[in-house]
């Protein structure tokens, strides 16, 4: 007999609430529940791809490690662990802790003991070397906070605002940035038939663009200078809210001065966005109080994506879009400690320039982590602290990181090269171990990483929590480990002493967390991981448990506090790292590049995650490699038609592509998924039209990067587009 269960979907990080149903032991089945009163039964094809994702005949049942003969062989999980704890305790004793580095990548985050206890054993093995995919992903998103200073009271909500803008960014596609994730397509249906008037800046008339009030559709790239020329105009004529200005920030004379150069002329000019539109996009912007902007991944792989970030918060204060005192806070957390905020600014702390100093470019530890485009070169480097072996979680840097010859050159330099991956990824086809982790439905988790992206707007919209046992056992005969264990059976093996840190609430005015030590000889349950890791709660596990469906665990006396009295912090509109890149935009030629006259610009694709999902047949029906849409005029101005090769050169190196007219694309621009392809070998590029390509390649880590965070050129890239 089927049995129906609850449970939530972590195919994403929007952890959408699902029913599964269970037949003979395995998922067969999942729905959305339609009571949930977040989620109001919505999942997407990923999710409903559960089952197929669980049974996949390639899944990988057992540990690989890589014999003589180049190929992977099962190994047993404890024998796998045994070797590589053995192996690591040997490298460090002579080349010290640093040549050990962990990378933890997207779907380290949908299992929430994961991170900490990997993090734990790096830590107690000495090791600073943790990088994260958050460093070619969106670095501005924290470095452009440290530099401007926060604001305690937190931003406006979306789902009340009156206006909204977004740059480079397509929340109901990606289910990322601006708009709470679980559910966009509601939240943005019923903010616009409530009256909200979006402006979207986007060189494609994506899903968003097309119900805006405002779409400026300009060449890709040039965010930095739009928003200036937006700000300059905002100033002018004296918009936004002068008094929140007045009393919260400083720096305004000196930002007037250094956005001088971006008349509506010029921007017109260099990003081919008119006055006229520019000025109804500035006015309409600082027409209420009562709004908010974010960016994504698009302007943030862009040149100078952390200008881009912090010119939306000098847009954000010069509007006083921000909470103020009395108002609510819409999300008072439920598996951290209960949030608070006050109507006062944090004065900025340093966004990079501290804690480890990578040996390559200048590059130190940032407010967004170490630089994982410069990882790469830290592998390949010889010299004291060279790093030697790797340890990816539910990451993939052959398909992922910028630069992939580059990255493929160091994955084969690397002693020890480990991943933990469901399945034979391109990382996994050169590691030495493939770690075979259980699957999401076969673990028991929680709603906290999804409450934890509040930094990156797209949070919960009201204190929303779910726990989920496992629904079902692992498929006969495997040998599979959860992520975490495998790091306790690494601390184990090395005596290494693990002690777990209670996930607090990222921001400024956050405890110390209670710390936990691991007992290393009786090994805890995953549960009483969780039970750690919400230790301060404001909402105990056990009372979430007491809720399968998941709840809004409302608190309506969450409101935010009055500033201090004596609070002298101000937000920081002249950082002068800030304003020299104003500068040295404004000293640029703008002179289209004759030789790369097309920009090509990242974009997603709804039923892939990156690199997951490509191998299950029903989520790549419509296509299984990653198109090259571009404007039906560009193509037939270039002699071509829909499914040509084409050869698609930057100045760095060259991939294949397959054409799809887009009419939504400006003329001039190649949109193209990433992740793609497979490694960078002669007889791979020969199967684009199966595979895609890897759109990374066409970055180089060492020009046109970002000289704190080290991320490359990886949207918005001058390409050269010829038959192939
Ligand atoms: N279905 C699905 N969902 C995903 C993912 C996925 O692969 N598939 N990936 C997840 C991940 S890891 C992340 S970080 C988020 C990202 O979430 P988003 O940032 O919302 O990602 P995209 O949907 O790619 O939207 C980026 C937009 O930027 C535009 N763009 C590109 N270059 C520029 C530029 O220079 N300037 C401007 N103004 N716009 C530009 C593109 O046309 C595109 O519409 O999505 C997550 N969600
Ligand atoms: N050119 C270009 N490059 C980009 C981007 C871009 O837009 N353009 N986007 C960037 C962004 S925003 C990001 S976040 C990074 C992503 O960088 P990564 O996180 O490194 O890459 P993913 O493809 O998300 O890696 C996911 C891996 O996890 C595996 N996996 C799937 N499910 C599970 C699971 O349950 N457990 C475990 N252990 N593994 C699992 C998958 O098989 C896959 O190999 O890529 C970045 N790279
Ligand atoms: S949006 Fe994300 S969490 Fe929701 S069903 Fe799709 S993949 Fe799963
Ligand atoms: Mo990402």
């Amino acid at each position: 007999m089927p049995t129906v269960h609850d449970s939530f979907c972590r195919f994403c990080h929007a952890g959408c609430a699902i029913k599964v149903t269970v037949e003979n032991g395995r998922a067969v089945k999942v729905i959305g529940n339609k009571d949930n009163p977040i989620y109001h039964g919505y999942t997407c094809a990923k999710g409903r791809a559960l089952p197929e994702q669980h049974a996949h005949p390639e899944r990988l049942l057992h540990s690989q490690k890589r014999g003589a003969d180049g190929r992977h062989h099962p190994i047993a999980s404890g024998l796998a662990m045994d070797e590589i704890a053995d192996k690591i305790a040997r490298i460090v004793e002579r080349h010290g802790p640093r040549s050990v580095a962990l990378y933890t990548g997207t779907f380290s985050l949908p299992y929430p003991a994961a991170t900490p206890l990997a993090h734990a054993w790096l830590g107690s093995l000495g090791s600073p070397m943790l990088f994260t995919s958050a460093t070619i992903d969106q670095p501005g998103k924290m470095i452009a906070p440290a530099l401007h200073g926060t604001w305690q009271g937190g931003a406006r909500d979306f789902d009340s605002a009156d206006v909204w803008m977004f740059v480079g960014a397509n929340p109901t596609i990606s289910k990322s940035i601006g708009i709470p994730c679980m559910n966009p397509g509601k939240h943005l249906h019923d903010a616009v038939q409530r009256g909200i008037q979006l402006v979207v800046i986007d060189p494609r008339r994506s899903e968003l663009a097309r119900v805006a009030a405002i779409h400026l559709q300009p060449r890709p790239g040039e965010d930095p200078t739009i928003l200036a020329g937006m700000l300059r105009l905002i100033l002018d004529e004296g918009l936004g809210d002068r008094e929140f200005l007045a009393r919260n920030a400083r720096g305004h004379e000196t930002l007037r001065r250094a956005i001088e150069p971006f008349t509506p002329d010029y921007v017109e000019r260099r990003a081919d966005v008119r006055a006229a539109d520019l000025l109804r996009a500035a006015r309409l912007y600082a027409s209420s109080t009562n709004g908010g902007a974010n960016a994504g991944t698009g302007p943030n792989m862009a040149p100078r994506g952390a200008l881009t970030e912090y010119l939306l918060l000098a847009l954000k204060t010069v509007c006083g879009h921000y909470k103020r005192a009395g108002e609510r806070i819409s999300n008072p957390n439920v598996f951290q400690p209960r949030a608070r905020a006050k109507a006062q600014p944090s004065n900025p702390t340093p966004g990079w320039g501290f804690g480890e100093q990578i040996r390559v470019r200048n590059l130190t530890n940032t407010a967004s982590g170490l630089p994982t485009a410069a990882l790469a070169d830290e592998i390949l480097l010889p010299g004291e602290g060279q790093v030697r072996v790797l340890i990816s979680v539910g990451g993939n840097p052959m398909a992922a990181w910028p630069d992939q010859r580059k990255t493929y050159e160091a994955m084969k330099a690397l002693e020890l090269n480990i991943t933990l991956d469901i399945k034979m990824s391109a990382t996994a086809k050169v590691a030495d171990y493939v770690i075979a982790p259980k699957l999401s439905l076969e673990v028991p988790s929680i709603t906290l990483p999804t409450e934890s992206l509040t930094p990156y707007a797209m949070g919960y919209p009201a204190p929303y929590g779910q726990y989920t046992p496992a629904i079902v056992e692992p498929p006969p005969g495997s040998d599979l480990l959860e992520e975490w264990e495998f790091f306790y059976g690494l601390a184990q093996r090395m005596k290494l002493p693990l002690s777990l840190a209670a996930a607090y609430e990222w921001g400024p005015d956050h405890a110390d967390p209670v710390r936990t030590e691991l007992d290393l000889e009786k090994k805890p349950t995953t549960d009483d991981v969780l039970e750690i890791l919400t230790k301060g709660a404001r909402v105990p596990l056990a009372e979430v448990k007491r809720h399968p469906e998941g709840k809004i665990f409302d608190d309506p006396t969450a409101i935010v506090e009055p500033a201090d009295p004596d609070c002298d912090a101000r937000l920081e509109l002249a950082d002068p790292t800030m304003i020299g890149e104003l500068a040295e935009i404004a000293g640029e030629p703008i002179a289209p590049d004759a030789k790369y006259p097309f920009h090509l610009i990242s974009r997603r694709l709804p039923d892939v995650h990156n690199s997951a999902g490509r191998d299950i047949a029903k989520l790549v029906r419509k296509y299984n490699y990653n198109p090259a849409f571009m404007n039906p005029f560009d193509i037939s101005k270039l002699g071509l038609a829909k499914g040509d090769l084409v050869e698609i050169s930057s100045d760095h190196d060259t991939i294949l592509g397959v054409v799809e007219p887009e009419a939504e694309i400006r003329r001039g621009v190649v949109s193209m998924p990433h992740c793609f392809g497979d490694l960078p070998t002669p007889e791979n590029d020969l199967k684009t039209r199966e595979i895609g390509s890897n759109t990374g390649r066409l970055s180089s880590v060492e020009r046109d990067y970002d000289p704190y965070t080290g991320i490359p050129r990886m949207s918005a890239i001058p390409v050269a587009v010829s038959r192939a």
